[in-house]
């Protein structure tokens, strides 16, 4: 495949105002043509990991959980590379974006919350600037080939390796109901929390995916559901397509609060940049970032974890990986001036999300035509494929006996 430029500024849409279902907002290239015109010109990345050209067309898969308003973690390590694969990829690369609300509901959820936050999640897709024309989005509820995948992959599934997935032993080092007849804190741990990446495996190979584009947090996930795919098919067939890793380039970004950890959800307050973030609030919390007493400004994680995080923004927010180049351009700033330039660059590069965001949320009637739509294509794709996982196991539908 030929190796693509990436143009953040044609990566997403401004709101306009058109009727529901027929609204077409513009590009950020075409209204603001001569805008940003370097960020156009930073290194060439391409489509794929691999150097030789795919023999058959690309299935782009990835998910997000409806567990709160996205923040700038999931923008830099996913959305904005699914919005640029969009717009990179050749007409016959299939993309799915999926909000995997089966995933949310291995911790606890309120009914309610959760209704509301599957639509606001569908409407920040589409505000970050993901076309439905383009791809199917839809949420994995409404899929229920998901589930049944899920639990045929689980057979297959060694516990083992289950338990040494990093996500897991967190949550199970984080637990709180530690007591002298639970010494492993595990009570509150769900079987479903055990088996997510079960799910996330389902997820994936439903659909033939042949990359995933994700943080870096999730690798090891994936490379769980590459070996559930290769053991299906060693086993009953060659059905299932192994799917690659695509690593977003900004591969983790940290809290602001606690930079050596990264940047999530359920992060204390003031430690995230959310996509509905106004501007004040974006610059008020860069303003608050947790840095360091060292003089000046340098690139080293290790050393200056909280520096190196803003340096790494100011970076995956303009397209640049020289993250040293961009802390020497920065080197004569004081804290106060730097964090400005930060807050800067992640200003400008979420211009119009949130506006566009405002615009969609309340609409639920295009929201549900939308996941209607998504997930009728969803279905048809993933009931192929589990047609073809149960035959080939001997369950489902039998095939018609053969005359001889
Ligand atoms: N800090 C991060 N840096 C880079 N990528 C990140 N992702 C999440 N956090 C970061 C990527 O975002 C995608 C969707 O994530 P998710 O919402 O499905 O789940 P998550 O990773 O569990 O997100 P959070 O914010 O950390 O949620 P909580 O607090 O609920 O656990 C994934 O591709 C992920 O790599």
């Amino acid at each position: 495949m030929l190796p693509v430029r990436i143009c953040s500024n044609a990566s997403r849409h401004v709101g306009c105002k058109v009727a529901p279902l027929t609204r077409r907002a513009l590009p950020i290239a075409s209204k603001y043509p001569f805008q940003k015109p370097t960020s156009c010109d930073q290194p060439k990345r391409s489509l794929s990991t691999s150097t030789t050209p795919p023999t058959h067309p690309e299935v782009i898969f990835s998910g997000i959980q409806p567990t709160g308003v996205p923040h700038l973690g999931n923008y830099l390590g996913a959305l904005k590379q699914w919005v640029d694969l969009q717009n990179l990829a050749p007409p016959s690369t299939e993309l799915l974006y999926c909000v995997v609300d089966l995933h949310a509901i291995t911790q606890p959820q309120d009914p309610n919350d959760l209704r509301r936050r599957r639509q606001d999640t569908m409407a920040m897709l589409l505000a970050v600037g993901l076309k439905t024309e383009r791809c199917v989005i839809f949420e994995q509820s409404r899929v229920a080939a998901h589930s049944q995948l899920m639990w045929v992959l689980s057979t297959l599934a060694p516990t083992n390796l289950l338990a040494r997935q990093t996500q897991w032993k967190s949550k199970l080092a984080e637990s709180e109901d530690r007591s002298p007849l639970d010494p492993d804190g595990s009570s509150k741990l769900k079987l479903g929390l055990f088996s997510y990446p079960v799910l996330q495996a389902a997820d994936i190979l439903l659909y033939g995916t042949t990359l995933v584009p994700v943080g870096e947090d999730q690798v090891q996930h994936l490379e769980l559901a590459r070996s559930l795919a290769g053991k299906f098919n060693r086993t009953f067939g060659k059905i299932l397509v192994v799917p690659k890793v695509k690593l977003a380039p900004a591969k983790r970004v940290m809290s602001l609060t606690n930079p050596t950890s990264k940047m999530s959800k359920s992060g204390a307050v003031n430690s995230q940049i959310n996509l509905d973030h106004s501007e004040s609030e974006i610059r008020l919390r860069i303003r608050g970032a947790l840095t360091d007493s060292i003089p000046g400004i340098s690139y080293d994680r290790e050393a200056r974890p909280g520096v190196s995080n803003l340096v790494e923004m100011i970076g995956n927010m303009t397209n640049r990986d020289d993250f040293e180049v961009i802390a020497r351009e920065c080197e004569g700033l004081g804290m106060k001036e730097f964090k400005d330039r930060v807050a800067d660059s992640v200003v400008e590069g979420l211009k119009g999300i949130k506006e566009e965001y405002e615009r969609i949320k309340g609409d639920a009637g295009y929201l549900e035509e939308i996941s209607r739509i998504g997930a009728e294509k969803a279905n048809r794709k993933a009931n192929e494929t589990l047609g073809k996982v149960m035959e080939a196991m001997g369950m489902g539908v039998n095939p018609a006996p053969s005359s001889s």
